[in-house]
């Protein structure tokens, strides 16, 4: 019998809970619990770490589950290394349900680095207007240039105080628009923007709004997580558990 933990915290996540509900698929679906008050999903949900590679297959084993798929965020290299680990020690089926990265095109000035360290690195010395859309797990490394002026876009408003002396902080849950993030860089006069190869439709919108602007964008590539078969679409996914064993 099919029983399968969504890894979510995606739109794509959101899309295939729908899909599995609708279905009347036994599936359950886990946020980290990162933000104060998540999007209800249409499934049954646990919120919270499940306490490392361990505590993961202990809950595949206790749960019954069948599938995994890992329809966390590119950057949620931590999640999808302990999913690849916990499931073969538990043999249970993964894979990941993940957009493809964006690619520069036409009119675009992307510097690409490797690291939120090396985004630090490519900004200027001289001071700049940086709008930093990359959410606030990383801002203390920003501290290395406190003399920009940085435009925080933030899930939630920050209890601690920010690790940066010149902030604007706007609080917004996405997915944007490339017309709202226009008028925001223009009203805040940045000069650059920073952002994850998140890929998808809900983070491009800044992207959309610097070659409209014709602002660079420091583009931080994604880091590296173990091989498992890796899905494009619902359809893939469907079709994906149907054929594998339960
Ligand atoms: C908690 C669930 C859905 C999912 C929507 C997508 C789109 C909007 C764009 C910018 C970039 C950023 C950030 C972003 C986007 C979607 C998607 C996406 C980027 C929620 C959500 C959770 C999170 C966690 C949060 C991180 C932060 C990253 C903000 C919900 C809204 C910057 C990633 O305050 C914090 O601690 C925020 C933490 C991880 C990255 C970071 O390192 O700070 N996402 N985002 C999930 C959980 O608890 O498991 O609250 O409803 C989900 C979404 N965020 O169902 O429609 O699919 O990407 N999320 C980035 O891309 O760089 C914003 O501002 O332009
Ligand atoms: P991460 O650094 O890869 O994971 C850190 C720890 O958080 C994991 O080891 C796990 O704790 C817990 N965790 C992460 N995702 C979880 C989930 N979906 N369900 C249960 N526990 C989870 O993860 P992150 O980058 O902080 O991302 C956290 C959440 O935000 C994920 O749902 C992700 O999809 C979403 N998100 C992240 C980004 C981003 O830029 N990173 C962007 C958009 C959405 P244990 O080890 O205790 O199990």
């Amino acid at each position: 019998m099919t029983r399968i933990l969504l890894l979510g915290g995606t739109s794509e996540a959101s899309t295939l809970a729908k899909t599995l509900a609708e279905a009347g698929m036994d599936a359950v679906f886990s946020y980290a619990g990162r933000t104060a008050k998540p999007v209800s999903q249409p499934l049954p949900t646990r919120v919270g770490g499940f306490g490392g590679v361990d505590g993961l297959a202990d809950y595949l084993q206790a749960e019954g589950i069948t599938h995994v798929v890992d329809a966390t965020h590119p950057f949620a290299a931590q999640m999808s290394t302990n999913a690849v680990r916990a499931c073969k020690a538990a043999g249970v089926n993964l894979c990941a349900f993940e957009r493809p990265a964006w690619q520069a095109g036409e009119g675009d000035k992307w510097v690409h680095t490797d690291s939120i360290e090396a985004a630090v690195g490519a900004l200027p010395e001289t001071p700049a207007r940086v709008f930093l859309a990359i959410g606030k797990q990383n801002l203390s490394q920003f501290a290395a240039k406190p003399q920009h002026h940085y435009l925080l876009r933030l899930v939630d408003a920050p209890e601690a105080e920010l690790p940066l002396p010149h902030t604007t902080v706007e609080i917004a849950r996405g997915p944007f628009d490339a017309a709202g993030d226009t008028a925001l860089m223009q009203r805040h006069g940045i000069t650059h923007v920073v952002a994850k190869n998140a890929g998808g439709a809900g983070a491009a919108a800044k992207l959309t709004a610097a070659r409209t602007l014709g602002l660079p964008v420091i583009m931080i590539g994604r880091p590296q997580v173990p091989e498992r078969p890796v899905l494009g679409s619902v359809a893939e996914v469907m079709a994906w558990l149907s054929h594998s064993p339960a």
